[in-house]
């Protein structure tokens, strides 16, 4: 049994064909960490989530940005913006079923010292603070009103941790860190304006997994979401977006012993 974490899917459902391939991928005997963003911009979301709900007892998967935005134009809080290529997937005849399944998905992921979520943690939470946001957002999406609670997630503010934020503002700086976070700024801030490379980061931002006082540095924290930061491998980090949709690669990082496996992007998905 291995258990693999494989980067942003977004959609490309060849590509992700390919490198269960490449990784000799056995139902009932491997496990799958994905770290969301599983649909949106590539060609195949249908079939990617058709995949995941089918083969649900070998995935194990946290929500991205692209997720919640699926499930927001899903159940009419936002209207679909022009990259959108969901319309395949909204239509579908078990879209009620493939969505609900993706509804309930975690934001947040902890097994054997290893952290699974899609862009990044705040320097202020421990271990036991993720996963207890987490689910207090899982609460929330699972309900069976969920829809209010959708479109109150969206805005940029608070940008800034504080243990006595109101419910709202709690739940969107949560959702907003997990699923969207790149930098900080000096004074602690989510800047959500820098997407590019390390190396030309305004020297005003750090990257969150480079914040000196971070409580989870003694964990290993798998995340996506940042394709332009390209896969990094360190003792603390794995970040495993290689830009799939962006015509680049789709990575697995195999849990026991961190060997990568990667196949460039299927020219069908995008
Ligand atoms: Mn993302």
């Amino acid at each position: 049994m291995a258990i693999y974490a494989i980067g942003d899917i977004q959609g490309c459902y060849h590509s992700f064909l390919a490198l269960l391939k490449k990784i000799k991928f056995k139902r009932g005997r491997d496990q799958l960490w994905l770290v969301g963003d599983l649909i949106n911009r590539g060609k195949g979301s249908l079939q990617v989530l058709r995949w995941c709900y089918k083969n649900r007892s070998s995935v194990t998967a946290v929500l991205g940005n692209h997720d919640l935005h699926g499930l927001a134009i899903k159940y009419k809080v936002i209207e679909p913006d022009d990259e959108d290529t969901l319309s395949h997937l909204i239509k579908a005849k078990d879209s009620d079923l493939l969505f609900k399944w993706l509804r309930s998905l975690p934001l947040a992921h902890y097994e054997k010292k290893h952290l699974l979520v899609h862009a990044g943690i705040l320097p202020q939470w421990t271990v036991k603070d993720v996963l207890k946001l987490s689910k207090e957002i899982s609460t929330q999406l699972r309900r069976k009103k969920f829809e209010d609670f959708l479109s109150s997630i969206y805005g940029n503010k608070p940008n800034k941790w504080s243990s006595t934020l109101n419910k709202n503002d709690k739940a969107r700086i949560v959702i907003n860190a997990m699923t969207r976070l790149r930098a900080l700024s000096s004074a602690g801030a989510i800047d959500f304006t820098y997407k590019g490379e390390l190396k030309n980061m305004p020297k005003k931002l750090k990257a969150w997994f480079d914040h000196p006082q971070r409580k989870t540095k003694d964990n290993i924290i798998i995340f996506g979401h940042w394709s332009a930061l390209g896969l990094v491998t360190r003792g603390d980090i794995f970040a495993i977006d290689t830009g799939c949709v962006w015509g680049r690669a789709l990575t697995a990082i195999r849990l026991d012993d961190k060997l990568i496996f990667s196949v460039k992007t299927n020219s069908k998905d995008i």
